[in-house]
């Protein structure tokens, strides 16, 4: 495919809260801004939209929702930006909808995995996602643990399982058919990004094969003859 036909790859990120997401996502988009001016960062719960906001107040305990009805607007959430903006563009992505499933899967309410997983089918699916693996001992003494909900070490431990499950039916390693990747996040954080970029780097010049779409069973059929960057 000529390079002009090329789009800007769609880069995830996800972990544990406090496991240095942010931190890392920021210095990508630094780093690939250098190269190209285009990128875009963006951040679910994105808390500036009037589901952002809802979504907002929940996590500060400010207000109760159904785990139903919260699991929804998170979701709501994204598909407000998916169809604003062209998600799968040039963007790299703090938190996506495996966040939404592993929050709300490990429950009390027992939701089941597939409920928990419909309302993101057909969201833009990442082309990699660096799954920033650091322990739930780790990121309890990390700064500011505590101030929201689900920040205990035990709802961590079981968010930390949950995200094991999906990063295994996603499928490891980038040109495999989910990317999803496991970057050890316990180092400082200059080291963790020279990792990220080693994962990136083959992807910073864009890619040629059409954006997929999450956990699309017809779409899931075609493309594992296509996998080509
Ligand atoms: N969270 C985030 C969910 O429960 N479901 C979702 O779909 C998403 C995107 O929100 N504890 C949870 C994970 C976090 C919390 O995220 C706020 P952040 O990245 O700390 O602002
Ligand atoms: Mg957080």
């Amino acid at each position: 495919m000529p390079e002009q036909q090329k789009r800007g790859a769609f880069i995830v990120f996800e972990g544990l809260d406090r496991s240095g997401k942010s931190t890392q996502a920021a210095m990508l988009v630094d780093r690939l801004k250098q190269e190209r001016a285009d990128v875009k960062l963006i951040k679910f719960p994105d808390r500036t939209t009037p589901v952002g906001k809802m979504i907002d107040s929940y996590l500060r305990s400010q207000s109760e929702l159904d785990d139903r009805a919260i699991h929804l607007l998170f979701s709501a959430n994204r598909w407000e930006l998916a169809s604003h903006s062209s998600c799968g563009h040039d963007h790299r992505c703090d938190r996506y909808a495996f966040s939404g499933i592993a929050f709300s899967f490990c429950k009390p309410s027992n939701l089941s995995y597939e409920w928990c997983r419909a309302p993101d089918i057909g969201l833009p699916a990442p082309d990699l996602t660096l799954f920033l693996d650091v322990g739930p001992d780790t990121v309890k003494s990390r700064g500011g643990f505590g101030e929201e909900r689900y920040e205990t070490e035990e709802v961590q431990q079981k968010v930390k399982d949950v995200f094991e499950r999906i990063g295994e039916e996603m499928g490891m390693g980038l040109l495999t058919e989910g990317g999803w990747v496991v970057v050890e996040g316990d180092f400082e954080k200059e080291k963790v990004a020279e990792v990220i970029w080693d994962w990136v780097k083959p992807l910073s010049g864009g890619v040629s094969r059409p954006l997929r779409t999450l956990w699309d069973e017809k779409e899931n059929k075609e493309r594992n003859d296509q996998l080509y960057i």
